[in-house]
């Protein structure tokens, strides 16, 4: 069977960008693939972070990805930190990897941006090297994720590369699953940015534990244009968004939709648009609340799922180990 692995940071609960961006393609791809599903709480300290949220996200996380019908029996779920071969590996990458090319990245620009200069992390920098090791500890073939990590994996395949050839055939090259279409669900207030977990501007995102009112009220307040036509366009972003994710839910075309809309103000498009995430989150959010009662279950899943992947991890790093020439223990 050929190899997947994703992950997602415990920033935050999971956003619906999240869920329809990456997850739900998770949950697709499970059974067709050898599966490895991290929470990458490694990651997630690249940024400030309060160690009781840090805890409560992490468990969150997990619940998330179970509850949008992961099936624990079937894929390898665990947390990034429980295996140290990811810490181990991405510290020779490091020495593999170069300043200028991290410095391109544009997730680390728009991050480091928003900190000020003297809070922005060694971590942060290098966070794509820690996220090629997650990818090539399990040679994994495919790695599926939403469309703005798209350099995170090139920055992947060049590092491999570049160990590959430095050395001797090591690491599998990995390629990006991405779906062409609505792989990137933008920020509800500014729809010219990503929607994020960590935004600061709540009414940005949906999570998948927000309630009911919550989600009609976020899409009543969703940023749009004076236009008022529904047009599936670039020159009205904030309408385009609502049509991608009311037809990743629904699998209904953008035509079709445009055309239930002719004539019919914004409005009513919103509170359908949320109605119809309401709808899609509602059993997934009885099984998030039923998990989060039963940590012990949890437990037993992260804690299984360490030792398969760290025994996968382990193959891997001693590998590289030996080629860069650590003699061996
Ligand atoms: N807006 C989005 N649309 C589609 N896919 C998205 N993903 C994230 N945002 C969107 C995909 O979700 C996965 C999880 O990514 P992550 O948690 O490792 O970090 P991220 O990409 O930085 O996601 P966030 O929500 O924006 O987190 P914060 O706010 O902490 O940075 C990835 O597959 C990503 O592509």
């Amino acid at each position: 069977k050929k190899v997947i692995f994703s992950g997602m940071q415990p920033s935050g609960s999971l956003t619906l960008g999240n869920y329809l961006g990456a997850l739900k393609n998770w949950v697709k791809l499970q059974s067709e693939y050898d599966s490895y599903y991290c929470v990458v709480d490694m990651h997630a300290i690249t940024v400030p972070k309060e160690p009781k949220d840090l805890r409560k996200n992490t468990f969150e996380v997990l619940a998330n990805y179970i509850a949008a019908g992961i099936d624990p029996e079937q894929v390898t779920l665990f947390i990034q930190s429980h295996v140290s071969a990811h810490a181990e590996l991405s510290w020779i990458l490091n020495c593999f990897s170069y300043y200028g090319e991290l410095g391109r990245m544009t997730q680390f620009k728009d991050k480091s941006k928003k900190l000020d200069h003297n809070a922005i992390t060694a971590g942060l920098f290098t966070y794509p090297v820690l996220m090629a090791s997650d990818i090539l500890l399990y040679q994994a073939d495919l790695v599926p994720v939403g469309e703005d990590q798209r350099q995170h994996l090139e920055i992947t395949r060049d590092i491999a590369t570049r160990f590959n050839n430095r050395f001797s055939e090591t690491f599998k090259i990995p390629e990006p699953f991405i779906e062409k279409e609505g792989a990137k669900i933008m920020n509800l207030q500014e729809p010219l940015s990503k929607m994020s977990k960590s935004d600061s501007n709540e009414n940005a995102y949906i999570l998948l534990s927000d309630d009911v009112d919550l989600i009609r009220r976020k899409f009543k307040r969703s940023v749009t244009d004076s236009i008022g036509v529904v047009k599936y366009t670039d020159e009205q972003p904030g309408i385009k968004n609502l049509l991608n994710i009311y037809s990743k839910i629904t699998h209904k075309p953008y035509d079709e939709i445009v055309a239930d809309y002719e004539g019919k103000g914004y409005a009513q498009f919103k509170d359908d648009v949320a109605e119809v995430v309401i709808n899609e989150l509602k059993p997934i959010q009885e099984k998030i609340d039923y998990l989060l009662k039963n940590k012990d279950y949890l437990e037993k899943i992260y804690q299984s799922g360490a030792e398969k992947a760290d025994a996968t991890a382990r193959k891997t790093l001693r590998k590289v180990s030996k080629k860069v020439g650590f003699l061996p223990k």
